[in-house]
């Protein structure tokens, strides 16, 4: 290994994989003896992400209150941090999935400013093919309106490597319809496909990517206006409720009760989720034994990823929660599943917040490597 740690950013749009890739890459390297640190990012505070990502045993750092490109300091004071405590060989940094433009806002800043401490490594965006097969109408199927999905594209259009994940989710036939789409459009992008679920075809990804550096090309145009208003259409809630009863009870049943009701009011308010996961743990006790479950889009059922060996009596629920709607919509939701006097266990608010994100103001704009 050089004396130079190595930079990943796998971006790609909210519920994508990315997490998921990310903890798979971070076994494989793991694997090769080398050190591995991580950093997480949001809009809001208590990440679920955070909470996946250390319960796996790596170091993490979380950049919260706003993206890579507008809290560039942050990103290198938390990599500094990690350099520090864990001497990572390769970090693994994970933005915002409403974030574009990364390459002119983060990494070409990131060579220029830090070339001699990182490599720099191509810039990869993840893809969830249900939702690309209906963002490029290969398939119909509800989605999200022309600003977000100019977010979209935007992503895929500055991407060195675009990751089809999820291949376990779609025939064959359309993965191929959906690779020469996506290679017709953006040409200049390597193209993998694979499942961080089952591990298929990450392999090569993986090997392409610990190998190879950030590619050189002009800086995208982006119209920030555009952009902003395509985030301002997103809202964004993150909520810690607790969780209690006088007799044990089953905490991942729990946990996808509440999902299923927040999708049920979310899909007659109309809104498209583009992201619900929540994570649930015993007492105080993060970071040791939890139940995650996730929904990436409305059509589709909340799915348990993770689940608790034990039942529980006290537990904390993290809920980070994406999707096109007016924030409020969001947080009468999740209050709903609160006020619902038929749960049991009682359901109680520690922290409430829904918002809608802010302009990006990126700190530094590079037009070229
Ligand atoms: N079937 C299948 N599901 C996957 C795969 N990879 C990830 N998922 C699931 O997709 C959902 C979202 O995964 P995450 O890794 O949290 O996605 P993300 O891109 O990090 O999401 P945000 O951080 O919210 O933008 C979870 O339910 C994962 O278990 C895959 O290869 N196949
Ligand atoms: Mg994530």
């Amino acid at each position: 290994m050089s004396l130079k740690s190595r930079y990943i950013m796998i971006g790609g749009f909210l519920g994508a994989g990315k997490s998921t890739l990310i903890f798979k890459l971070a076994e494989y390297l793991s694997a090769k003896g080398l050190q591995v640190g991580l950093v997480t990012n949001d809009q809001g505070e208590m990440l679920v992400d955070t909470a996946f990502l250390k319960t796996s045993g790596f170091p993490v750092e979380e950049i919260s209150g706003g993206c890579f490109c507008c809290r560039f300091n942050s990103l290198v004071d938390a990599s500094q941090k990690l350099a520090r405590e864990a001497r990572p060989d390769v970090f693994i940094a994970e933005p915002v999935g409403s974030c574009t433009d990364l390459m002119a806002t983060v990494s070409y800043p990131l060579q220029r400013l830090y070339g001699d401490n990182y490599i720099i490594a191509p810039l990869t965006v993840a893809v969830d093919p249900v939702r690309a097969l209906r963002i490029f109408k290969i398939k119909s199927g509800k989605s999200f309106s022309d600003k977000v999905i100019y977010i979209y594209r935007k992503q895929l259009e500055e991407a060195n490597v675009i990751v089809i994940n999820k291949s376990d989710l779609v025939s064959a036939e359309q993965l191929l319809l959906l690779k020469q789409t996506l290679a017709g459009e953006y040409a200049d992008a390597d193209i993998y496909i694979c499942s961080a679920r089952t591990g298929d075809g990450l392999l090569p990804f993986f090997e392409h990517i610990t190998a190879s550096r950030l590619k050189k090309s002009s800086t995208m145009d982006v119209d920030y206006h555009v952009y902003g208003q395509g985030e301002a259409l997103l809202g964004w809630l993150n909520a810690t409720l607790i969780l209690q009863a006088d007799e044990p009870w089953n905490g991942n049943e729990a946990l996808l009760r509440c999902a299923d009701r927040i999708k049920q009011r979310l899909h007659q308010q109309g809104a498209e989720i583009a992201h619900l996961k929540m994570v649930l743990y015993p007492d105080e006790n993060l970071y040791g034994d939890l139940a995650v479950v996730n929904l990436v889009r409305n059509d589709h059922t909340p799915e348990l990823s993770r689940s608790l060996p034990e039942e529980l009596q006290h537990g904390r629920l993290i809920v980070n929660l994406r999707a096109e709607a007016e924030p409020d919509t969001l947080g009468d939701a999740v209050r709903d599943v609160v006020s619902d006097g038929r749960h049991n266990p009682a359901i109680t608010v520690e922290h409430l917040e829904y918002f809608k994100p802010s302009q990006p103001e990126p700190v530094f704009r590079d037009t070229a490597i």
